[in-house]
Formats: C-alpha cells, structure tokens, sequence
C-alpha cells in the first residue's frame, strides 16, 4: 500500500516549501519511499473526516494502511524509525540525533513561529509593530546558542540525520525575514540541506502541487 500525506490545496506561500508538508516530503524521498498526496482545502481541513485523522484539523497527515498519524516530527521520526537512512545505527548517535529533533521543534521553532503570530494573527494592534524587534532578538539570541554548537561542522551531530531535516526546516522558515543570512553559518547549513538531492526532489514535488 503507497503512503499518503496531506498537503495544503494551495499553500498560501505559492510554492517556496515552507508548509510542513515539504519537510515530510523529504524526509519521505531521503528514505526512498513513494507517496501520493492528498490535498486538503482550508474548509474541508475543519470537517469531520480530516478531523478523524488530525484533531486539530491541519496539514500534514500521514497513512500507511492501518497507520494513521498526524504532526510532522511525529510522522518524520516514524519514518527515520522504520526506514534507514535517517537515524544513525549506533544507539548513542541516535539519542542523539532525536535529542536534535526534540530541539528543532520544540527550542528553535516556537520563538521563529512568533514572527508568524506577530505578522498574521497581531498584525492588525497597535503595539504589533513594537513586538517584532523583541522577536527578532529573541530568534537571535537562540541562533547564536545553535551557532555557537554547529561552530563549522557541517551537520549538528556527525552525518546528516533526521535531527538535521527538521532543523534545516526550521531555519529555511527565517528566509523571508532575513534572519537567516545573519548567520553564515546557518546560511551554509541550510543550503547544505537544500543541495540534496531528496531536498530537491522534495521541493520540486511541492512547487509542482502547488502552482498546477
Ligand atoms: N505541529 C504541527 C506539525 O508539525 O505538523 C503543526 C501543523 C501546522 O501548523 N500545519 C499548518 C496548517 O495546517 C500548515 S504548516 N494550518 C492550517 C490551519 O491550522 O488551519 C504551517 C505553515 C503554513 C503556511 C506557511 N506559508 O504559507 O509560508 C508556512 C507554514
């Protein structure tokens, strides 16, 4: 039985890979593993059969016959479990590389996600404006910690694993800001990601969905 996920009908960037079903898409193509997609449209994302498989009625899903799971470091560990390719071998190294998972989503993301909250859901107060350099600050200061642990190396943690996937995901969400190109390092790291070639794929996938 082939793979599902869930994408956005149209992803509201057009096409730049920033929706969270790019990164599953990767992670899918690094594996090797073929997949179909369903698009989902902003309205039937709220209606019961979505819901039945993403309780909070998002994008991206993931099944696999009687599989079903929602959240995308979810779906991507699951892959990098039972795929290899992802997760080094050595069970150290393991800890390790979901140590970096854990990380990406739940240190790096949430202050990067505030610029999101700030522009789309606060943009509209008055005090929204005077909001943005704290968050920028803030993005800064945990990019420096990161920086400051990458130093020149080329992944977070010896090879590239899954840790790397979901962090370079996280960081190609600061593009558009410019935070990104702050950091050399991160600039690097990212391309990094993005020349592979399941990257490639991955994005070419999406921009092919999502301008058709
Ligand atoms: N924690 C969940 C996960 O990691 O899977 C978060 C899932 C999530 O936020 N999904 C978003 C969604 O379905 C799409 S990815 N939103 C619809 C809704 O909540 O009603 C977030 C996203 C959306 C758009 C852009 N963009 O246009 O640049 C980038 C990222």
């Amino acid at each position: 039985m082939t793979i599902t996920i869930t994408a956005f009908e149209r992803s509201p960037d057009g096409g730049m890979g920033l929706a969270r079903d790019t990164r599953v898409r990767w992670a899918l193509e690094e594996a090797g593993l073929p997949y179909d997609v369903r698009p989902v449209s902003f309205s039937a994302m709220k209606q019961p059969a979505h819901l039945a498989i993403h309780p909070f009625g998002q994008i991206p899903t993931y099944e696999d016959g009687d599989l079903v799971l929602f959240e995308s470091g979810a779906i991507i560990f699951h892959i990098a479990s039972r795929y290899p390719g992802l997760l080094p071998d050595d069970a150290n190294a393991r800890a390790r590389a979901i140590t970096w998972i854990f990380a990406a989503l739940n240190t790096v993301e949430p202050p990067i996600l505030e610029i999101v909250t700030a522009k789309f859901m606060e943009g509209d107060k008055p005090w929204s404006k005077e909001r943005m350099p704290l968050i920028a600050d803030r993005i800064r200061s945990r990019l420096e910690q990161l920086s400051a642990r990458l130093g020149d190396a080329e992944w977070l943690d010896g090879g590239f694993s899954a840790g790397d996937l979901i962090m370079v995901s996280v960081l190609l969400r600061l593009r558009p800001s410019g935070i990104l190109n702050e950091f050399a390092s991160f600039a690097a790291y990212v391309a990094r990601g993005e020349a592979r070639p399941a990257y490639k794929r991955a994005f070419a996938a999406q921009l092919a969905f999502n301008t058709k």
